[in-house]
């Protein structure tokens, strides 16, 4: 459970907490503390709920579902504060404590007042705190210039309460400070030049979600640090303010990698079990996929190696492989670029017949000259010249070769195993 105000603006706060808990796999509950009305660039309003609305929220929610851990942000007032004190005091549960002073943007989102019960009360009922650079110095009362001073004041913090200290990295170098109360460690980090937006929201709740799926707190911090630094950098300008950072953003994308390579390795399934070994060039072949929203070849699924013909049987040398291929991942970025729904692409042996047949068969197909195209990145300049002549993307894409340069038709589909049947039905045996 979070207890935390909301952020309007989606990057910050409850709604930060909630989607890091669902991205990791722990079901989230929310108290909400404070409806804060807020965009990228400023906090307009904050309405703080009543401290009954507070606690009933809390307790209902303790009395039926097993909390496992909580997290603690934003508390305005010192009666929410207060509040929170109260209710979780007579609990048990593991608590990390993001002590929240001011926003990204520079707005104050705690009073002077409830601070105070904040370094007073609210520390000595957290496990585990992580402030930052600033809320280090007022949690300590010591001023941060060196190392020492960053070990010195979280010794100091140690002695409130908390089992575990993190001082985050974020504004020194990157990387988090741990102090256990026995040793200092140092999660070694980069720091990143993003005017990010949720980063400690993010942080704070990561480190929740991995206590209560059992992680120890180190494990849980090292863990958490990994997964914030993606969602920083996963981060997407939407407003003209801060970036908000995007916990979702990993799973999602790993999601797609795995969509890609079934849909992959259902096509070269099925151009083994159909043979069509006319098709391969003296080169060989390679069938390529890429993800939705690929960006550079290494979001590309081909085969290492090339699919050859050995024996009269189609052969893939390797197993499917992210960032296998360059030739056939230079076609599929470039018509990509053209139309992002066609992520497939395949070259097969070019005779006049396989072109005749294709053209016969209704396919749309089109060509480039290489002796019109530069050089270096004939893929690329020669695929984009050969699309340019066209409305529709084409099923075909071919050359008819250069000096010591084989010729070679590519047929392009939205997906591998479309490419794939595209392929088959040009081949005699079919
Ligand atoms: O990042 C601290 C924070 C916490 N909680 C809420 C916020 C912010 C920062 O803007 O809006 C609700």
């Amino acid at each position: 459970m979070t207890i935390a105000g909301s952020d309007s603006g989606g990057g910050a706060g409850i709604q930060a907490d909630l989607k890091t808990f669902s991205a990791i796999g722990v079901h989230g509950c929310s108290t909400i503390t404070s409806v804060t009305s807020q965009n990228t660039k400023t906090v307009q309003q904050v309405q703080d709920l009543k401290p009954e609305t507070i606690q009933t929220q809390i307790e209902t929610v303790l009395d039926d579902i097993e909390i496992k851990a909580i997290k603690i942000g934003m508390l305005h007032n010192k009666k929410i504060a207060e509040t929170v004190y109260k209710t979780l005091k007579k609990q048990d549960i593991y608590t990390v404590l993001d002590p929240v002073m001011i926003s990204e943007s520079g707005d104050p989102l705690v009073t002077k007042e409830s601070l105070k019960t904040i370094k007073t009360k609210i520390i000595k009922i957290s496990d585990l705190i992580t402030p930052n650079k600033e809320e280090a110095i007022e949690l300590s009362n010591k001023q941060i210039k060196t190392k020492q001073d960053i070990k010195t004041a979280a010794e100091k913090i140690w002695k409130k309460g908390p089992k575990t200290i993190v001082i985050t990295g974020g504004h020194i170098d990157g990387d988090d400070y741990i102090y256990n109360g026995k040793k200092h460690q140092t999660l070694k980090g980069k720091l990143l030049k993003i005017n990010s937006h949720g980063s400690g929201c993010t942080f704070s709740s990561a480190i929740t979600a991995y206590i209560a799926k059992g992680n120890k707190p180190n494990k849980a911090i090292k863990k958490a640090k990994k997964f914030t630094t993606e969602a920083i950098k996963n981060g997407e300008k939407i407003g003209a303010g801060n970036i908000p950072v995007n916990p979702n953003k990993t799973t999602i994308n790993q999601s797609n990698r795995y969509k890609t390579q079934k849909n992959h390795t259902k096509a070269i399934k099925k151009l083994k079990k159909t043979n069509p070994t006319d098709l391969i060039p003296e080169v060989g072949s390679n069938l390529g996929m890429a993800t939705k929203n690929a960006e550079t070849s290494q979001d590309i699924i081909a085969i290492p190696g090339r699919i050859v013909k050995l024996n009269n049987k189609i052969k893939p040398v390797g197993c499917p492989k992210y960032g296998a291929s360059s030739h056939i991942a230079r076609v599929i970025t470039t018509v990509m670029k053209h139309n992002p729904n066609y992520r497939s692409a395949m070259n097969i042996k070019y005779t006049p017949k396989t072109i005749k047949k294709a053209k016969k068969q209704g396919y749309k197909t089109t060509s480039f000259k290489r002796k019109n195209v530069p050089q270096n990145n004939t893929m690329s300049h020669g695929t984009d010249k050969a699309i340019k002549n066209t409305q529709k993307i084409p099923d075909i894409i071919y050359d008819t070769g250069g000096h010591g340069k084989e010729p070679m038709i590519r047929i392009i589909g939205r997906n591998a195993t479309e490419t794939v049947n595209k392929a088959i039905k040009l081949s005699k045996k079919h």
